[in-house]
């Protein structure tokens, strides 16, 4: 066995040459592992005694693309599509041994190979399009002459990996074989033996022939794939290079496609994306977490309340296979709760998404009781009723009662304070707010709340937790509304606000859309319920006028068919109403407030800065210990657009000095001082700084 580099070693046994590579953690193609993979494959060419060369990977999977990290720096020769063609070139067949996740450039060098064999379990795609980019070694050409035009569109347009009898299915690789090495190896001889033709993806074209004559078929599976992708850059230069795979000369198409992922890759989208990418990695890391830290084993889980979120969360347990138990106060409320649930699942199964095999699994991991005791075995406990802190600490003081020692107490509340919850037990340290978000079953944000009790054995289990579920855990602070609905209360105040002032609901719902949010702040209230805004309102005792006037008239959005707009007959779908600007324009009269047109640009900054601002108050007192983990709870629980980063990554595109300057005079102009630009904001104004390089110490730790 020769060692190339420090990433790639080369056998040579029965005249099979066999090349491996070793980048931990997922193989990704570095400038390392291309220049060791070139220096491999030319070795195994002029090597006499070799016959056939394989290609594999060792640890938990094949290359599972370019490595992210070297994107936006100057690339190292040899780039990946010249890797990929010393293979393609080899004279001698080229077996790739796909396990694992064959992704982006790893599927790219595969299809570059003579042939492919994948292991039952693996799994293979193009994602390049979530991270802001298109396959950009030769994916985008070689795939449609795999699978046609029509097919890699979608494929690549969606990004999601598909598994390896699908693949084969398709021909995208040839066998399934028990061990991805050993397989690829007894596949390669069987090539020599049977003197099978050595067949490049590049020169194949009876898949694209067809759509070359007449495009119709493509054009319109093109269409379908990015119908909701407006303004966004990647889907549509995914489009445009599978195009040309069929209108253009390979070697063109591959310049082609080369140059429009350089494009892309300096592009803001992009590294929005990029940046998400690592930071959902990042945010469940805990910088002051001591080394060795266990997280608990997690086997049986609790839900006390079978609401809507309870549900939801119980859901999320049965989905993961562990067994739950929902608590809930009388049998009638339990059968309810037992049947949303059923419902819920019954119209994935409808709609295809899940089998009645699977529903019926899942169904019989949920159990209901009204019998407390149920809480005395079980490795976690996540309590989600009703936000109200009194009845919070009475369960939790019960909890502290029933609860075997070490089981992790969880609150699900959204706003409530964690420390105080944690104070009605005899075990504070055990307690931390697990902030789950509508529809629970869905939503892949998990706000992780430590309280300055919580112990970092409850926060490790936490997060385990929360990954175990499919989550995406975010470790955050204690305060009121934590990072995501603190940041909305500003928004919301400015829509109430805006709406005396003479925006319509419609207007600021457009401007919210196209930046990118699947719905604007009316729609979405009416979908929630406007009801839910207002009892906390009242509970608070504040006011929001023209909001607390529309509930008043038990108008609660969607479920009521009013709310800031008209739902006919059971619609989703809003319809602006005149009724509501009158109401807006009424109160703004008794309130002494001058209406005026407001323009969009004015819109947006009242919608988006001060949420910034709020991100910078929040990063000063440590209760996000990141920018990045603020972009993360926006992306994934508020639908912040990934292509626009999240709200820290986006302020530091616009600039902390413009933010600023906004600040103070929407302040003056609202009277409102909260307004005001953040210590932190400021400083980045004045320093010239950007919250993408703001560190702090994590505040529970300080
Ligand atoms: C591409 O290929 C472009 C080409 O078309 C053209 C080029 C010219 N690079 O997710 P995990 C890190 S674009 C660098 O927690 P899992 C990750 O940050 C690429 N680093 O593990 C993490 O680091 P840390 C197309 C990478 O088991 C660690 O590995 N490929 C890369 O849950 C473990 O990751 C993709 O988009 C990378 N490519 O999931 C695939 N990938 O431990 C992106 C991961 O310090 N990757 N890291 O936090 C994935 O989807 C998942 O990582 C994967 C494993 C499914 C592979």
């Amino acid at each position: 066995m020769a060692q190339i580099n420090g990433c790639i070693e080369l056998s040579v046994a029965d005249g099979i040459a066999v090349i491996l590579a070793d980048n931990p953690p997922v193989n990704a193609l570095g400038h390392a592992v291309r220049q060791g993979l070139v220096e491999a494959v030319q070795q195994a060419i002029a090597d006499a005694s070799v016959q056939a060369i394989v290609l594999g990977c060792k640890g938990r999977t094949f290359f599972a693309g370019a490595d992210i990290t070297e994107f936006g720096k100057p690339l190292q020769q040899p780039g990946l599509q010249e890797v990929i063609t010393e293979f393609e070139a080899s004279p001698k067949p080229v077996v790739a041994a796909i396990f694992g996740t064959a992704l982006g450039g790893g599927l790219e060098i595969a299809l570059g190979c003579h042939f492919r064999v994948a292991s039952a379990d693996a799994r293979m795609g193009l994602p390049e399009v979530k991270l802001g980019l298109l396959p950009g070694a030769g994916g985008t050409q070689r795939l449609p002459r795999l699978i046609g035009p029509e097919k890699a569109v979608g494929v690549i347009v969606a990004g999601a990996p598909m598994p390896a009898k699908m693949a084969l299915a398709d021909g995208i690789i040839d066998e399934i074989v028990a061990e991805p090495v050993a397989g690829a190896v007894a596949f390669a001889k069987r090539v020599l033996a049977e003197a099978l033709p050595l067949v490049k993806v590049r020169d194949r074209e009876e898949k694209i022939r067809a759509t070359r004559a007449d495009p119709a078929a493509f054009e319109a599976a093109a269409k379908a794939a990015t119908k909701k992708l407006a303004g966004v850059d990647a889907p549509a230069a995914c489009v445009q290079a599978v195009r040309n795979a069929f209108t253009l000369p390979f070697d063109e198409g591959l310049r082609a496609e080369r140059d429009l992922f350089m494009k892309l890759v300096v592009g803001d989208q992009s590294r929005a994306q990029r940046h998400i990418f690592f930071a959902e990695r990042e945010a469940a890391k805990v910088p002051d977490m001591p080394p060795g830290v266990k997280a608990a084993a997690i086997r049986k889980a609790v839900v006390i309340g079978g609401g809507t979120m309870g549900g939801g969360i119980a859901m999320c347990f049965a989905n993961a296979g562990v067994p739950v138990s929902i608590v809930e106060t009388t049998e009638e409320f339990l059968q309810k709760g037992l049947a949303r649930i059923k419902q819920t699942y019954a119209v994935s199964v409808e709609r295809g998404a899940l089998k009645q095999d699977a529903m019926d699994k899942r169904l019989a991991l949920i159990a209901g009781t009204t019998d407390w005791n149920v809480v005395a075995d079980t490795d976690i406990v996540i309590e989600a009723v009703f936000e109200e802190i009194g009845l919070k600490k009475e369960i939790f003081g019960k909890l502290d009662r029933l609860a075997k020692p070490g089981t992790l107490l969880a609150s699900n509340t959204s706003t409530l304070d964690v420390d105080a919850i944690a104070q009605s037990t005899s075990r504070p340290g055990d307690v931390v707010g697990m902030h789950f978000f509508s529809p629970a079953n869905v939503m892949k944000l998990l706000e992780i709340v430590r309280s300055k009790h919580s112990s970092f054995e409850s926060i490790a289990t936490a997060v385990a937790a929360g990954k175990l579920l499919g989550k995406i855990p975010v470790v955050v602070g204690n305060c009121d509304g934590f990072v995501g609905n603190r940041m909305l209360a500003r928004r919301t105040t400015e829509c109430e606000r805006l709406l005396q002032e003479g925006a319509k609901p419609q207007d600021v719902d457009a401007v919210v859309q196209k930046f990118g949010f699947p719905m604007g702040p009316y729609a979405m209230g009416d979908l929630a319920g406007l009801d839910v805004g207002w009892r906390i309102r009242k509970g608070r005792g504040v006011t929001a006028p023209v909001s607390d006037a529309l509930c008043e008239m038990g108008r609660f959005g969607q479920k009521t068919g009013r709310g800031y707009y008209i739902y006919e007959n059971g619609s989703r779908v809003p319809v602006p109403d005149p009724d509501v600007e009158a109401l807006a324009a009424k109160k703004a009269e008794e309130l002494g407030v001058k209406r005026r047109n407001i323009s969009e640009q004015e819109i947006f900054e009242r919608m988006f800065y001060p949420m910034i601002n709020e991100a910078a108050r929040i990063l000063e007192e440590g209760i996000a210990v990141r920018a990045s983990d603020v972009d993360v709870v926006w992306a994934y629980g508020y639908g912040w657009p990934v292509w626009q980063g999240g709200p820290c990554f986006y302020g530091d595109l616009v600039g902390a000095k413009k933010i600023c300057a906004a600040l103070e005079h929407y302040a003056a102009l609202t009277g409102d001082a909260g307004l005001k630009p953040a210590k932190l904001l400021q400083e980045l104004a004045d320093n010239g700084g950007s919250f993408g390089n703001f560190s702090l110490t994590p505040k529970a730790a300080a």
